[in-house]
Parts: C-alpha cells; sequence; structure tokens
C-alpha cells in the first residue's frame, strides 16, 4: 500500500458513488494510455473493489461523448447477458450523477468501474487455448454490438486505423526529426517506408464498399479481455475508449499483433520474438467460433492480412512517437518506443514468411 497514492486517489474517489470508505489505492495494470488504479472500499466490513482511471485527455479530449459511448456500448452489452455481471464492465457514477468526475483543481476527468473479480489479464499469451478464449470473446463482442440501437458511435480517435493518415504522420515526424533520432532508427524507417504501398488497402475497401463498417472494438489486444481464473474463458471485453465504426479486420488484426507471439511487446531480444502458426491458428478458431456467422467472404480472405496490417500500422505508431519524442504512448525507459516498434517489424517480417501457410488455414 502507498500512503502518498491513497491520499491522492481517496478524495477523488469519494466524488463516486463507492458506499465505504477507501482503504486502499495502487497503480493497476499496464494500459499505455489511462492511468488506472484499483480501489479497496470497506463497506460494512467487506473489502469491494473497483477500477479507477485518470482519462488521459489528450488522447481523448471529449470525454462526455467519449463516456457516452461507454454507457451505450456497456448497457447493450449487459443486455444481452443479463445473468452475467461480469460479461461487461459497469460504470459507477459520479456525484454530478455523470458516468465521470471532472477535477476544478486542475481539469483532470475520472471515470470508476466495478473491478471484475475472479479473472485477470494477460499482457502476452502462454498457450493456444488463451489464444482461443480471448479471441472466441472479440468475436462474441462482435457480434453483441451488431444490432447496437442509436445509430452510429461518437468517433473518439478520428482515423485511428486509417493507415495511410499514419504515414502522413510519421513523414511529418521524419522530416521534423525533432530530437535528432533518425540516425538511430534508419533500419526501421526503411522499413516502415518499404511498407507503405499497401497501408490503404483496408481503408480503400471501406470507402468503395469493398468491406462493411460495423461495430469494431479497435484496440483488441491480449490485455484487453479479462480470462477466467479457473476456466480460462474470456468473461469480459474491456478498455472500450475506441469503441466506434471500423472494420472487423482491425480488431482481428490487433488480436494477431499481440496474441501470436509469447514474447513482450517491448522484448529487447529480438530472437525471442517470434510469430506462433500455432498460436494464430487457435486464434482464428477462437473467433471463428462466435464471427464467423456474420463475416463477409471478403473479410475472411483478408483476415491474415489484417496481422501484418495491423502489427505494421502499430510498430509506425510507436516509431512516429519516438521521433516526436514519446508524447502519446506511456514509457517506462529510454528508447522504449523505439524497441516496441523493433518487437513489430520483426513480427510483420516473419508474417510475410508465413503468409501462404496462415492463408491456407483461414481458407
Ligand atoms: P488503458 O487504456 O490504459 O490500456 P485499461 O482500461 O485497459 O487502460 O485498463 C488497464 C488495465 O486495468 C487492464 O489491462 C486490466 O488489467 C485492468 N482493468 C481495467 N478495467 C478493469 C476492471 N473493470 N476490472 C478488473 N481489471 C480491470
Ligand atoms: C494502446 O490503451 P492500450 O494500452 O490498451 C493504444 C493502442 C495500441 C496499443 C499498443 C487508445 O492500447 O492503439 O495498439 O497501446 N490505445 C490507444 O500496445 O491509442
Ligand atoms: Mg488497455
Amino acid at each position: 500500500m502507498s500512503k502518498e497514492i491513497l491520499e491522492k486517489i481517496a478524495p477523488i474517489a469519494a466524488h463516486f458513488d463507492l458506499r465505504g470508505v477507501v482503504t486502499d489505492a495502487e497503480p493497476w495494470g499496464s494500459g499505455h494510455i489511462n492511468n488506472t488504479f484499483r480501489l479497496t472500499v470497506d463497506q460494512s466490513g467487506l473489502a469491494v473493489h473497483y477500477i479507477l482511471q485518470g482519462i488521459n485527455q489528450r488522447v481523448f479530449p471529449n470525454v462526455a461523448k467519449l463516456m457516452e459511448n461507454i454507457q451505450r456500448v456497456t448497457k447493450h452489452v449487459a443486455s444481452r447477458n443479463p445473468l452475467d455481471s461480469r460479461a461487461s464492465l459497469t460504470i459507477i457514477n459520479s456525484d454530478a450523477n455523470l458516468p465521470y468526475w471532472q477535477n476544478p483543481a486542475d481539469g483532470e476527468f475520472y471515470r470508476v468501474y466495478i473491478f471484475i473479480e475472479g479473472a485477470k489479464t494477460v499482457d502476452a499469451v502462454t498457450c493456444p487455448e488463451q489464444a482461443f478464449q480471448a479471441a472466441k470473446a472479440f468475436g462474441a463482442f462482435q457480434c453483441a454490438l451488431a444490432d447496437m440501437p442509436g445509430g452510429p458511435l461518437f468517433e473518439s480517435i478520428v482515423d485511428f486505423h486509417h493507415t495511410p493518415k499514419r504515414f502522413v504522420k510519421f513523414h511529418k515526424a521524419l522530416a521534423e526529426d525533432k530530437l535528432g533520432r533518425a540516425k538511430f532508427c534508419q533500419k526501421e524507417i526503411d522499413f516502415a517506408l518499404a511498407h507503405e504501398q499497401e497501408a490503404s488497402i483496408v481503408v480503400d475497401l471501406l470507402a468503395n464498399g469493398g468491406l462493411p463498417s460495423r461495430v469494431t472494438h479497435n484496440d483488441t489486444k491480449i490485455n484487453n479481455v479479462m480470462l477466467d481464473d479457473k476456466t480460462g474463458e474470456g468473461v469480459c471485453v474491456i478498455d472500450l475508449d475506441t469503441c466506434m465504426p471500423g472494420s472487423v479486420l482491425y480488431d482481428f488484426g490487433d488480436e494477431i499483433r499481440t496474441t501470436t507471439a509469447t514474447a513482450a511487446e517491448d522484448e529487447r531480444d529480438l530472437s525471442k520474438v517470434i510469430f506462433d502458426l500455432g498460436l494464430f491458428e487457435a486464434l482464428v478458431k477462437g473467433y471463428l467460433t462466435t464471427a464467423g456467422g456474420f463475416l463477409t467472404a471478403e473479410e475472411k480472405r483478408l483476415l491474415p492480412f489484417s496481422g501484418r496490417l495491423l502489427t505494421g500500422e502499430c510498430g509506425l505508431r510507436f516509431l512516429t512517437d519516438y521521433l516526436e519524442g514519446d508524447t502519446y504512448f506511456k514509457i517506462h525507459r529510454e528508447g522504449h518506443n523505439l524497441d516496441r516498434c523493433r518487437t513489430q517489424f520483426e513480427l510483420v517480417r516473419q508474417m510475410e514468411e508465413k503468409e501462404a501457410a496462415m492463408n491456407a488455414f483461414v481458407k
């Protein structure tokens, strides 16, 4: 327990309907965007946990619209699973009767969710069963959102997976090279440039009707799904900030990115970064269990390609952030974003080598 953290967080938590006394607050998880804490609340002698998050306003400037999206998504997913309280995130309102609270002292925004007990997230998979369960849960999530009423969701990050526009940002960062870092990553820059041409395949198909736009999660990394401690099943898809219109390929591609290698996203020893076809196969099987019924033939055809598209795009985003001076993703050491970029590009390279086998399996 850190007294300092508790002293900072408890007055914030007091603005939410927690029905007890906050006795502990600890930094939680390893997300790159928000500031997450697990609260322990004494409710008449019972220790109950909650998740409190400081919302990253640089990434999500319109918090009211962001939380409206999350309210709609959580309500709809919960209505689909009326007997399972863990199947959806549950928002706790603030004393302003809003799904968030803004601190008048510094303008920062906070939100609280019920803590999902008896389940955990992992930062990297350890076995094919985990890949299967994670993909099955993300497929079920997409399926549940297919008939969400109320029209399109608000675009919380405009052009989030518009890979060609990600290249435009990269070119700008490279031309400016504010910190003189380009000289440390010429190999990665060359790799990115060599892949620019195929960056528009999915956005072009979305624009010309070759692929449907659906409600997608857009950030389906392995630590955004909670896996049951006992059964290993995916119990809840979390981190709903980027739920908005998109292609299922964005979701499946990001699952491939984070669920087909056992190495960490920031592994420095690239010999440990190995794209595993067995994990890929488990992922496809899990995903098609729940999503197979609604995918078009074109979506299915592009499932393997989505892996290198989204992995390459993420590598490009890490590289851009490195060049820009680490202003977007949280970093914990010097060169962290470059390390992350390197694992992503290494995975892309291996996916290219194994593309024929990936295609054959999906077929
Ligand atoms: P970020 O946007 O920074 O990635 P997340 O919303 O993914 O933040 O939360 C970070 C981590 O906190 C998750 O990976 C998960 O381990 C944990 N977490 C988030 N929400 C819950 C919840 N409701 N119950 C239990 N753990 C949670
Ligand atoms: C961020 O929020 P988190 O850590 O789950 C990022 C994703 C990246 C991912 C890379 C809103 O995800 O897009 O793929 O890091 N989220 C946002 O690990 O930018
Ligand atoms: Mg997350």
